[in-house]
């Protein structure tokens, strides 16, 4: 996708001061918490990435800097350090305290940058403390530094170079943001998706607190992306990939289906991840149903079960799927804006997967079967399970109110206020009961490890008693029949030993989750609790939530008397409420869906077939894994 570079710098239009922005930051990046503080990473990245898009840019280094700061620099073209017409100050200055500026923008056919709303690097000037940008271009180092969004020093030359690239380094503002640090996994996640989205882009993430670094890259994108995803499961075929540029859209999708029984389609529309899905989704849907019935019944193979046709959810058991659109002006709707709304896209999508695939099917008839077959077995399960279902489901013992026997349920009825915490063990169990608040907290303890849902059809999953009791705990239903408005509590606490088992039910419990009810983890519903480690006696109790935190201490102070907590069991209930049941005092971590999506693969790791991958994990995660997950 080469463009010619026929920008000069009267195509940036002036639009408004940057005040707004600080005024309403929400109204620009979403938030002003953890969500929020990471697209301000993205923001920047994502022009670099249109630079990679356009043609000149190879590579992008990210760094986490000990000062709380982050440096995006990129080997691309540089931004323009022209003098504007008529503002008659530099264009990468314009484009840093003027709001959409970027002539650029304007004149591309696929408008990719800007992650939520393509709002620009202003907005980050904008919500930073400071930021320096370095500009490298016609044999000059150009660097100017800013406060708040506003210059605090003209554009200067600094040196000469033979390179060309951009440099920015921001510090977020405190007096904006809640949360001030970066979070590698969830920039990494990101990172990947870019990488497997843009293909010969190689992605550079530098954490300089922690000294960790990653290095992403991918060549053959989409189907590499596939790959990734099933790394830990056993695959029936090598990825499909079909690509299909029509008109000004391009479409892309892979397809690899795996032995599990589980549906994990990702849409990307300007490399924006649809978490919510969309009308490209639903197009790629039909298509996939459509396809795979037409040769099921062409094959003579439907007439091995007494059904007429085979369902969506038939056709989707086991499959990992991508499907990536390039498109210009997309519409994004939905609670976090990553619903594609474009209502031609359904149809146009439908018609292009029917297509293509339906030819990769002619053409390689064994893989055709091999996933024919699966679908079939798939089918025949779910017409078996149907009656199976209601029986088992019935085994479960509920009180008269129709809620589970074991679940502690809080006094209060305003939704808004109450919580539910589900907790590791009986023990455990009978002390956060005896702890909590109960007006506003509800207690629902488990019996050691909740059933594998992985492993298990979704039938079985379902009719387990422990999950049967978190779903109706829950009040919301599951699957098509989630409805959120039925939530019966406004926050869903995990709470588990700071252990390996524990760290492994935590795991657990988000992956179904993920795959039950991503719903409440869009949402901000699912919360895990941070025990602390250890209790330092001194005139008063200190709590310690890890280990570095612990040396701290102990290096300052040795005469005090320090006790490791084994289990949340061996806690009182006064302590159990002080550390970590008590709004006021507790540690509790929100759950994002990067988190659960990285929960999933640990799962499919932890749980499936791969014994290697597995024994790399706990290796590599032995130490880490009594402190975090
Ligand atoms: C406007 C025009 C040109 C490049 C860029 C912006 C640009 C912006 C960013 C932001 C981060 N990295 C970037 N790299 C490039 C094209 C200038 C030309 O025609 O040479």
């Amino acid at each position: 996708m080469k463009e010619k570079s026929s920008y000069t710098a009267s195509d940036i239009k002036v639009l408004e001061g940057l005040e707004g922005v600080r005024k309403r930051p929400a109204m620009y990046i979403g938030s002003t918490g953890k969500e929020g503080l990471h697209h301000l990473v993205y923001e920047v990245v994502d022009n670099s990435v249109d630079e990679a898009l356009a043609g000149f840019c190879k590579k992008i280094v990210v760094s986490i800097n000990k000062d709380g700061s982050i440096t995006v620099e990129d080997d691309g073209r540089g931004i323009p350090v022209d003098i504007h017409p008529t503002l008659k100050i530099p264009a990468v200055e314009v484009a840093l305290t003027r709001l959409h500026a970027g002539g650029k923008f304007d004149k591309k056919v696929y408008m990719i940058s800007g992650g939520l709303h393509g709002v620009g690097v202003s907005v980050v000037n904008a919500l930073s403390e400071k930021l320096v940008v370095e500009v490298k271009r016609d044999g000059s180092i150009y660097m100017q530094e800013y406060a708040q969004g506003k210059p605090i020093s003209k554009l200067k030359v600094i040196g000469k170079t033979e390179n060309t690239g951009t440099k920015i380094t921001f510090w977020p503002d405190p007096e904006i943001f809640s949360v001030l640090n970066f979070d590698y996994n969830i920039l990494e996640t990101r990172f990947r998706e870019i990488a497997f989205l843009t293909p010969g882009l190689k992605i550079i993430l530098i954490d300089n607190i922690k000294n960790k670094k990653t290095e992403i890259f991918s060549s053959l994108g989409l189907i590499e992306f596939v790959k990734w995803l099933n790394e830990s499961k056993e695959v029936l075929h090598k990825p499909i990939y079909l690509k299909k540029e029509q008109g000004n859209l391009i479409i892309e999708v892979a397809i690899q289906y795996n032995n599990t029984y589980q549906e994990n389609i990702f849409g990307f529309v300007n490399t924006i991840n649809t978490v919510e899905g969309g009308t490209h989704i639903s197009g790629f849907k039909t298509a996939l149903t459509r396809v795979i019935n037409d040769y099921a019944k062409k094959s003579n193979l439907l007439k091995n079960i007494k059904e007429e046709s085979l369902t969506g959810d038939d056709v989707r058991e086991g499959l990992t799927a991508i499907v990536s659109l390039k498109m210009p002006d997309p519409q994004f709707e939905g609670q976090t804006k990553t619903k594609l709304g474009n209502s031609d896209i359904k149809g146009i999508v439908d018609s292009v997967v029917s297509q293509s695939l339906s030819e990769f099917f002619e053409e390689n008839p064994l893989i055709a079967k091999k996933i024919t077959l699966k679908v079939l077995d798939s089918a025949r399960a779910r017409i078996a399970a149907k009656k199976a279902k209601e029986l088992v489901r019935r085994k479960n013992a509920f009180s008269l109110s129709g809620l589970p026997g074991k679940l502690a349920d809080c006094s209060s009825r305003k939704k808004e206020e109450t919580e539910l915490y589900i907790v590791e063990g009986e023990s455990a169990g009978g002390s956060a009961k005896m702890a909590r608040d109960k007006e506003r907290q509800a207690v629902l303890p488990l019996k050691g490890k909740i059933i594998n849902v992985e492993k298990a059809s979704p039938t079985k999953s379902l009719s387990s008693e422990e999950v049967a009791n978190i779903i109706t705990a829950i009040g919301t239903g599951v699957g098509e029949n989630f409805d959120i408005s039925k939530v019966r509590y406004s926050k869903i606490i995990i709470m588990t030993d700071a252990d390996v088992d524990g760290s492994h039910i935590k795991t657990l419990l988000l992956t179904f989750f993920y795959r039950f009810m991503p719903q409440l983890i869009e949402n901000g519903y699912i919360y895990v609790s941070v025990p602390p480690l250890y209790r330092i006696r001194k005139n008063k109790d200190i709590y310690v939530y890890s280990d570095e935190e612990l040396k701290k201490y102990v290096n300052n102070e040795s005469s005090a008397e320090v006790t490791r907590f084994k289990g949340l069991g061996e806690m009182s209930s006064e302590q159990l409420w002080e550390t970590t049941m008590n709004p006021k005092t507790r540690k509790i971590k929100k759950i994002y869906i990067e988190d659960a999506v990285e929960a999933d693969k640990t799962f499919s790791m932890l749980m499936g077939d791969d014994v290697l991958s597995r024994k790399n994990f706990i290796q590599e995660n032995a130490q880490e894994a009594t402190l975090d997950v």
